[in-house]
């Protein structure tokens, strides 16, 4: 089954997923081999490969290096449609909605064609909703864009129903890599009673009993990034 799939018969069956988000710019192909031993003898369902500035081709140099060690699914994350590559199973189709960046709302999305046109990637159409995780995040500073403050709940609702209402097949709610506060599970919650589609969360989750709080409020799946790298977690 294919990711989109699995993610909506996963919401119908209230079943919960894990990701761990593997930054390319942040590893060497040596480390790639016992990256994947851990995930592989984690409860971890999916490998998400991106970051908000990869230097070009480490993209596609680890996703080889991933598909070589493990069977899981590697779906790419990318922070700029340069990061393309054929070395994964999908890609999340990020539309930024939360900001009024024109690059991350339809100019990326643009520049990706000629590649995906031409590409077997499953293309997951998932609406991006940054929301501030007290912290100056990476994804801030390139994307040029504000995340909501997580007091505005019915801004950040309407925002996911809009992003809904334009087809969006998924929401991913985004604290940023690293962030302070993760996103509230009151925040998940408010969504997840607001709209159809199932919901990625990710973004200063460090802990099994967070991802299982998150998990609760209604996000079907959790991505855990620098709790893994530093071996906190898993
Ligand atoms: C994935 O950006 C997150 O959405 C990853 O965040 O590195 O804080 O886990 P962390």
């Amino acid at each position: 089954m294919n990711f989109l799939n699995t993610l909506q018969t996963a919401q119908k069956e209230n079943k919960k997923l894990t990701a761990v988000l593997v930054d390319p710019d942040k590893i060497s192909v040596a480390d790639v081999e016992n990256i994947c031993h851990r995930i592989n003898n984690a409860p971890i369902d999916y490998i998400f490969l991106g970051g908000s500035t990869v230097c070009e081709n480490q993209t596609e140099i680890i996703a080889k290096e991933v598909q070589k060690h493990t069977t899981k699914s590697l779906i790419l994350f990318p922070g700029d449609y340069s990061h393309l590559t054929n070395y994964a199973d999908g890609v999340l189709f990020l539309n930024l909605i939360s900001g009024d960046n024109p690059e991350y709302l339809i100019h990326q999305q643009i520049k990706a064609v000629p590649f995906l046109s031409k590409s077997d990637l499953e293309i997951i159409p998932t609406g991006y909703i940054l929301i501030d995780g007290g912290t100056e995040t990476s994804t801030i500073k390139v994307s040029k864009t504000k995340p909501i403050c997580q007091q505005k709940k019915e801004h950040i609702v309407n925002t996911a129903i809009a992003s809904q209402y334009m087809g969006q097949k998924v929401l991913y709610l985004e604290a940023g890599s690293g962030a302070n506060i993760p996103v509230g599970k009151d925040v998940v919650n408010a969504v997840f009673n607001s709209v159809n589609i199932p919901i990625i969360l990710g973004g200063g989750i460090r802990t099994l009993k967070k991802i299982n709080e998150i998990h609760k409020a209604g996000a079907t799946l959790v991505v855990i990034g620098t709790a893994f790298e530093l071996n906190k977690i898993f």
